[in-house]
């Protein structure tokens, strides 16, 4: 577990896009103090107030002093919700280990460890789970669309459509509790229609935000989008001209690339992540099989794949049973050959030809993978997924409880653990080892 001692603790932490700034961060009781003594303007500090000063220490030599700014935030109006003080430095390495180094040596004070800003704030009630976690998104986030996810969970998207769906078991939970006040006067229990229209609409609300999980995961690792195709058929030449320089080796001798290589290119505020494989065909050697295997194992991963096929390449080495979507991309149409019909893009890598057309359909089969999400709630943490999965059975027994027209108290019980597990999300009901991983995977300073 993260320790939580009250200790006061100290990290470098340095916001990016601060240029050479570099911010080092202390929380707890003895954050102020400690700062007070290397300080030149102590006296100054005012909550809220940035003050300017100097850095000074008995322990720090004269090549190390600098002009610093001290922001203190009294505790509980800071994100801890503890006393925490933001020294801003220059950003230079040797400044920032020096200071430190120098403060790790007064008393009260230790290093904190990855995560623990966050974990304290999470603590102390200023953050729920969800939120914690998409700071971590957010410092995560390589390009615009899991950015944008991030966002819109920072700023509460997933908490308010929990809080909602809390809400739909709670009004469940109120018609039994009254059914259970007149359970003394012998009155039959039927369950009415109030209590399962609440449970089914959950049931589907659940079941769209699992289906968001699909998009939700590729915000984090990119679409897969391996050039699949026949030793020869100009994929390496096609993956070099959609990063736009050269990066695999284009040969005239078949089976030059025998492993896979990828890059991401962004399309759409989207990652993709090019894959240049190796032919399919059969090998000859033990290197042409284990890249042929790895062809074998992208095709299996992909969530779009280029089919390359060109008019001097055998085509019985195409295979023609893959059930993923597909751009098949018939190349080398600057060969004098009349090229066959209904491919999806005609092109030559040779000449540039058909490239705009085949960036055009990429663009179009990324947008169509985008998921709007269920209220702009996109699940892209298997944590998250791995609770609703829960919720749902416990909803669907909710469900059947009803059904099965079991005593009230039974179907209030199955309720309230629906509603503990839908707790796991914000943070109310989960458990040690769950926080610990989830703050762990932090970097040090937040
Ligand atoms: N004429 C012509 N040759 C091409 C074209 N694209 C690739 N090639 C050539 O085909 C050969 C195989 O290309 P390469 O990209 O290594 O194919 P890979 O084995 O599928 O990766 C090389 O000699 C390329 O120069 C094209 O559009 N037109
Ligand atoms: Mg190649």
């Amino acid at each position: 577990m993260l320790p939580f001692d009250h200790e006061t603790i100290v990290a470098i932490s340095t916001p990016p896009g601060t240029g050479g700034l570099a911010v080092v961060r202390l929380s707890g009781p003895h954050a102020l103090e400690t700062v007070r003594h290397f300080f030149s303007a102590s006296e100054k500090i005012k909550p809220r107030v940035a003050t300017f000063g100097k850095l000074m220490h008995p322990s720090l030599s004269a090549g190390e002093f600098d002009d610093c700014i001290v922001t203190f935030f009294k505790g509980p109006h800071s994100v801890t919700g503890e006393d925490l003080v933001e020294i801003s430095i220059h950003g230079g390495a040797f400044l920032q280990q020096k200071l430190l180094e120098a403060l790790l040596r007064a008393p009260n004070l230790r290093a904190a460890s990855a995560g623990e800003f966050t974990f304290r704030s999470f603590l102390s009630g200023r953050i729920d789970l969800s939120k914690a976690e998409a700071v971590a998104d957010i410092i995560h986030a390589k390009d615009a669309a899991a950015h944008k996810n991030a966002q819109h969970q920072l700023q509460g998207g997933l908490r308010h459509l929990v809080e909602k769906m809390s809400e739909k078991l709670i009004s469940s939970l109120t018609v039994l509790e009254a059914e259970l006040d007149f359970s003394d006067q012998e009155i039959d229990f039927s369950p009415p229609e109030a209590l399962l229209t609440p449970l089914l609409e959950l049931t589907q609300t659940t079941q769209a935000l699992l289906e968001t999980y699909f998009y939700g995961s590729r915000l984090e690792q990119g679409f897969r989008v391996p050039l699949i195709g026949a030793p020869n058929s100009g994929k390496s030449s096609l993956f070099n001209l959609l990063l736009g320089h050269e990066r695999a080796i284009v040969t005239s001798q078949a089976g030059t690339t025998r492993d896979t290589i990828e890059k991401t290119i962004l399309i759409a505020g989207h990652s993709v992540v090019l894959v240049d494989t190796a032919g399919l065909r059969e090998a000859h050697n033990e290197a042409e099989l284990s890249g042929v295997d790895r062809s074998l194992n992208e095709i299996e991963q992909a969530d779009l794949i280029i089919m390359v096929q060109a008019p001097d390449t055998d085509p019985l080495t195409e295979p023609t049973l893959i059930n993923k979507p597909q751009i098949i991309v018939y190349n080398k149409i600057d060969l004098d050959i009349t090229p066959p019909a209904a491919k999806d893009i005609y092109l030559s890598c040779a000449t540039g030809e058909g490239l705009d057309h085949l960036k055009k359909k990429l663009y179009s089969h990324v947008i169509n993978m985008v998921n709007e999400g269920v209220e702009g709630v996109i699940l892209n943490n298997e944590r998250h997924r791995d609770v609703f999965i829960r919720f749902k059975d416990q909803v669907s027994a909710c469900v059947a409880a009803i059904e099965a027209e079991l005593g009230p108290e039974y179907i209030a019980s199955d309720l309230r653990m629906a509603l503990d597990i839908l707790g796991e999300i914000t943070g109310r009901t989960t458990p040690d080892d769950i926080l610990n991983r989830i703050f762990s995977g932090f970097c040090v300073g937040k």
